[in-house]
């Protein structure tokens, strides 16, 4: 699956610089060509330490990671649903997202107008605020469509069945705070803004410091965000909540052509699995050999993994396992 990500928030919270970063990041994680297709949507590998490895176990020609697309989705303002800026343009690309990403200003920095004009006084209050204004465009909105729906269906009752349309309110949502630099260290500023956004993730970026990270690569970015006891980039922080939100898990396979991550649901078996890479291998989906990425890397070689004993053949009933390292047995003319 192709992982989509709508970045979303008020004017000037900082969803630009981060998605610049969060595509910027990207391009370097990977030799790979991720173009931008359109100023606002960019394809991103996801970062996986994984890959190098195995991509030296089994000498391989090409790494492929999985891939994730942001959009980077402007206009929504307070009366957005009802023409105010842009209108409702951005509902068309929020609903083709498998997730929200919304960006939420929690800087302080007077010289940067906040979208309501003001001063910026209390963060958390004015966060909240911030957040409220959001989501009430997004009910607003899927009010009106489900008033289209209602006004269809009288002409065909069938309409609804015919026409799923996701509702905006309905999909997955990450808080994505951007705070100063004073905000990455304070504990209790970052619990009280956990809080408010529970049981959505919340995640925790200076869109600043990513800028300024822009020509590292992913050794040096972590070493510099240690220093403000960051784990992660903004990339590899929201990959992680994307995947958490949404249920995901990735798969590995690996040869001497290719080493590449596939992205699955998590309790997918593994015929499901096989469809991931094509839907005639799901079909002719007879076994599948594996092992885990850990005994891979441990014992160094796919040899030394079959002489311990630690290769299996699973068959259609085996649920995959994140980092699984597999390889499908299929039969394409059943
Ligand atoms: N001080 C500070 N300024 C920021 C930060 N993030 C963004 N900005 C600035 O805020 C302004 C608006 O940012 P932009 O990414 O275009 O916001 P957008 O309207 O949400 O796309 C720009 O001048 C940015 O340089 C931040 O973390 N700290
Ligand atoms: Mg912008």
């Amino acid at each position: 699956m192709n992982l989509k990500i709508g970045i979303i928030g008020l004017p000037n919270v900082g969803k630009s610089t981060l998605f610049n970063a969060l595509t910027n990041a990207g391009a370097l994680a990977a030799n790979y060509p991720f173009a931008t297709i359109e100023p606002n949507v960019g394809i991103v590998p996801v970062p996986d330490d994984r890959l190098d490895v195995l991509g030296k176990i089994y000498d391989t020609e090409k790494i492929v990671p999985a891939t994730v697309e942001f959009v980077d989705i402007a206009g929504l303002v307070a009366g957005a649903s009802k023409g105010e800026g842009l209108g409702n343009k951005f509902l068309a690309h929020i609903r083709e997202c498998h997730a929200i990403c919304h960006v939420v200003r929690a800087f302080k920095n007077d010289d940067i107008v906040r979208a309501d004009s003001q001063p910026e006084t209390d963060i958390l209050s004015q966060a909240k605020d911030d957040i409220d204004i959001i989501n009430l465009e997004l009910t607003l909105a899927d009010e009106e469509t489900k008033a289209k729906i209602a006004e269809k269906s009288r002409k065909n009752p069938k309409f609804a069945e015919e026409n799923p349309i996701p509702f905006l309110t309905e999909k997955p949502v990450i808080y994505m705070f951007n705070v100063d630099e004073q905000g990455l260290i304070d504990d209790s500023l970052k619990s009280a803004l956990e809080t408010l956004v529970k049981p959505s993730k919340a995640v925790f970026v200076n869109a600043k410091l990513e800028e300024e990270m822009a020509d590292m690569n992913r050794a040096e970015r972590k070493e510099f965000l240690e220093s403000y006891h960051v784990q992660d980039d903004a990339l590899g922080e929201l990959i992680k909540a994307a995947y958490d939100s949404l249920g995901l898990q990735s798969f590995l396979t690996a040869g001497k052509k290719e080493v590449r991550a596939w992205t699955i649901k998590k309790g997918a078996t593994a015929p499901e699995a096989a469809g991931a890479i094509h839907s005639d291998f799901e079909k002719g989906f007879i076994a599948a050999q594996v092992c885990s990425f850990a005994d891979l890397e441990t014992l160094g070689s796919e040899k030394a993994v079959k002489e311990a004993g630690k290769m299996r053949t699973e068959g259609k009933t085996y649920i995959m396992r994140d980092g699984d390292v597999v390889e499908f047995r299929f039969n394409v003319s059943k």
